[in-house]
């Protein structure tokens, strides 16, 4: 029946591609080396396992002096409200190590972990350390270090605190399912404890830990008279009735300490040993110190190796950086779980979509610790020179994510704890939006440059499996995307009826406020998607080589997608002789405050209307044509994505476009708009300041080099042109990107394109750290 069939529809959004997963099960049997890691990347120093229902562990620590209203001053997840002088990893393989250096002065906190592997299969073991120093002889002489164990709702176990006059072996023991059983000790391997005190809970949730811990602080006074915030024991209680579960599902150890001040903790599983077996403790101390430095040195070499920057000369303090920006990429992988909520145009409101486990890294640790669809595919080209595995375990577990449909939506937000960190309005994510298929750019330099390694130890298996997801996928992107004219495409989701934005956002371009066409209409088409889908035929053309399957459509559908003829038919605008979107435009457009409404009388008083929000009046009206005044990363993709063919007098005119000053050139890399375009630098509405309108983004700046390269290397017109800016714009970028590094302590969002400053968020090590690649020249 019809109703019926509505039905169908409207769980097709929430439908999975099928029920054969490609990221297998994670247990501790599965992978043992990556079972336990820093997958909670939203804190500044947390550690879980890949289980949907983890046990998880962290830290959150604060100056006992600047302890203030509400739980300000205590650190815990990464915010950048915390206005820390620097923090990030400076070491971190991505499986068995890192170290991190977190500066909040006057103190400078040191936090590492190594991995001891285990015969016994349930993830081995681990010492984590927290060292902390005082930069200044400041008065600043005690710090309190809280480590907590927290089971989520889900997690079926226990855990219990046993204190030091309970037991000569105290800290926390439990068992969980995903673990078995194990014990979390601690050791002060330098310093002096001042007050030790703990908590032993049932907090609300994951999301409120830190609000737990506040709420419980006490007064206490030592004997000698002096007085400490501390935790007062076991509370099981609720509102002060005894708790209905009894049983604690959150447990934080407080240790305030005089500085300098090391804190080991180590995590030991006890499961699976014989009666009378001998257990040995992970290491602390001096022996801990050593298996680190061996891990540093070992990492050292293999990012040397792997990267040549000292080869190719580069400083001791460039190389640092590199490193620094691949351990944080690294550092910054989570493993979260949950559902996102989803919107079809057949569901009445957004309804759940299946949860599921997701291994990705994220772009900012800080602001937007989740995945991202197009910035993975970035983050996969450093992620698979470094560590094959890891990036195709990442992309199995993407390629979960597709549904029925053939779609994976754009924005991941799994969980409690990333649920928090998202205001209401960006939660849900819509069927129809795309966001740019960039997974084929990492599949295409693993089928260029890592191809050996894909043809071994079962991954070319992996890439069999992702095939028929890859299929629907691109299918989804060619259907769904299409425009009215055969070859055409466009973003959905842009706001055709609004008067607040200047130039509707089409945030599935990934691009949000670059301009198009001002009017959104249905016949209009996206240069940039075009490239996309033709970009992707191609990979798919590759891919379906390599696994032997005989999909010429591939091959037709690539061919027909980049032939110079149609795309300069459909896209290239005959007057500015640039690529350019085409769609109902009109450059004479303005915010203004509308004119206020005829004031009102009330009892002869003139009453005060505040200031209407600023509206959008089109000055001439729009027509349909060629978006000819908004040169900037949109006209370039073409380029971008090596379309053009190389003997192209279009290409030869992009080469000098893009290489003026007043247009897209700048000492810091390509700006995003350029600076003859009426919306450059132009505020989207009165809140929205521009974004994709002028500064310098790195992982556009890093295509481009990548296209400069290429083209510089067939011999022909544009060549010596191509290899003279190629040197140029690496130069500027490398340089820039370090310089502000070395002068904020992070990598940022994007760069200033008038004097070289990082902004938006940071840190933002997400495709910012694509910088290793520009260095090493590996694309
Ligand atoms: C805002 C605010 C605590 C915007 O890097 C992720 C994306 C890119 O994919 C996209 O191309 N960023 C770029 O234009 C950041 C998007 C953040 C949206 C959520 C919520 C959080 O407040």
């Amino acid at each position: 029946s019809y109703f019926g069939y509505l039905g169908y529809l409207e769980t097709r959004v929430n439908t999975p591609y099928d029920n054969q997963k490609m990221a297998l099960p994670t247990d501790h049997r599965d992978d043992p080396e990556r079972y336990w890691g820093t997958y909670r990347p939203q804190t500044y120093f947390g550690l879980k396992t890949r289980d949907p229902h983890s046990l998880a562990m962290g830290l959150m620590w604060y100056s006992p002096s600047n302890l203030g209203a509400g739980g300000q001053g205590i650190r815990h997840w990464c915010e950048m409200g915390d206005k820390l002088d620097g923090f990030g990893w400076t070491h971190h393989d991505g499986r068995s190590f890192g170290v991190q250096q977190i500066d909040d002065l006057p103190f400078e906190l040191k936090t590492s972990f190594v991995k001891y592997p285990s015969d016994k299969a349930y993830g081995g073991d681990w010492t984590a350390r927290v060292s902390v120093r005082n930069t200044s002889r400041a008065w600043d002489r005690s710090i309190s270090l809280i480590w907590y164990v927290a089971l989520d709702e889900r997690t079926n176990g226990h855990i219990k605190y046993v204190s030091d006059e309970k037991s000569p072996e105290p800290g926390v023991y439990g068992q969980t399912q995903g673990l078995g059983e194990f014990q979390v000790r601690f050791s002060a391997a330098k310093g002096r404890i001042l007050h030790k005190s703990y908590l032993s809970t049932v907090a609300p949730s994951l999301g409120k830990l830190k609000e737990t811990v506040f709420s419980h602080f006490r007064a206490f006074a030592s004997k000698r008279g002096n007085r400490f915030i501390g935790l007062p024991g076991e509370i099981v209680s609720q509102n002060g009735l005894p708790a209905a579960n009894p049983e604690p599902n959150f447990i934080a150890i407080q240790f305030t300490a005089e500085v300098d001040f090391t804190l080991d903790i180590t995590y030991q599983s006890t499961s699976g040993f014989a009666l009378g077996e001998s257990i040995t403790r992970p290491p602390t101390g001096r022996a801990y110190s050593d298996s680190l430095q061996a891990k540093m040195t070992a990492f050292e070499q293999r990012f040397e190796q792997t990267f040549q920057l000292a080869a190719k000369g580069y400083g001791a303090e460039e190389v640092q950086f590199a490193r620094n920006a691949l351990s944080n990429m690294l550092g910054g992988i989570g493993y979260f779980y949950g559902a996102s909520r989803v919107q079809s145009v057949h569901t009445q409101n957004p309804v759940p979509y299946w949860k599921a486990p997701l291994y990705t890294a994220v772009p900012s640790r800080s602001f937007f610790p989740r995945g991202f669809l197009w910035d993975e595919g970035f983050h996969g080209l450093l992620i698979s020179a470094w560590d094959v595995d890891i990036e195709l375990d990442i992309i199995c577990h993407w390629f979960d994510l597709l549904n029925v449909e053939g779609w994976i939506p754009r924005e991941q937000i799994l969980g409690i704890e990333a649920l928090a960190k998202v205001p209401e309005e960006f939660v849900t994510q819509r069927n129809s939006n795309a966001n740019p298929p960039t997974f084929f750019l990492t599949l295409r330099k693993l089928l260029t440059h890592h191809k050996q390694q894909l043809a071994q130890k079962g991954r070319l298996a992996a890439l069999e499996r992702l095939y028929p997801r890859l299929q629907a996928w691109f299918t989804w992107y060619n259907t769904t995307q299409r425009g009215e004219v055969l070859g055409t495409y466009l973003w959905r989701g842009r706001n055709a009826t609004t008067l607040r934005e200047l130039n509707p956002k089409s945030l599935s371009s990934g691009l949000d406020d670059y301009p198009r066409a001002s009017h959104p209409t249905d016949l209009e088409r996206h240069v940039d998607l075009r490239c996309w889908i033709a970009f992707a035929a191609s990979v798919m053309a590759d891919l379906s080589t390599l696994l032997g399957k005989d999909d010429v459509k591939y091959y037709e559908t690539a061919s027909f997608l980049t032939d110079n003829e149609e795309l300069n038919r459909l896209h290239l605008d005959p007057f500015s002789e640039h690529y350019t979107d085409w769609g109902l435009h009109s450059d004479a457009v303005a915010l203004k405050h509308p004119p206020p409404l005829t004031p009102q009388r009330k009892g002869g008083q003139r009453m005060q209307q505040p200031p209407a929000e600023m509206q959008r009046y089109t000055l001439k009206p729009p027509d349909y044509k060629f978006v000819n005044t908004m040169f900037g990363y949109v006209s370039l993709f073409p380029l971008l994505l090596e379309q053009l063919e190389h003997d192209s007098p279009y290409l030869g005119k992009l080469l000098h476009d893009l290489r003026d000053p007043q247009l897209l050139w700048t000492n810091y890399g390509l700006r995003s708009l350029s600076k003859n375009s009426p919306l450059y630098m132009k505020r989207n509405t009165e809140h929205d300041p521009p974004y994709w309108r002028g500064p310098i983004w790195i992982n556009i700046n890093y295509l481009a080099v990548k296209a400069l390269r290429h083209y510089g290397k067939i011999e022909g017109p544009h060549a010596a042109t191509a290899r003279k800016i190629y040197g140029e714009l690496r130069d500027n970028l490398v340089r820039n990107i370090f310089r502000q590094y070395q002068r904020t302590g992070y990598l940022w969002e994007q760069y200033d394109d008038t004097t070289g400053e990082g902004k938006g968020c940071n840190p933002f090590t997400g495709w910012t750290a694509l910088v290793v690649l520009l260095m090493a020249e590996q694309f």
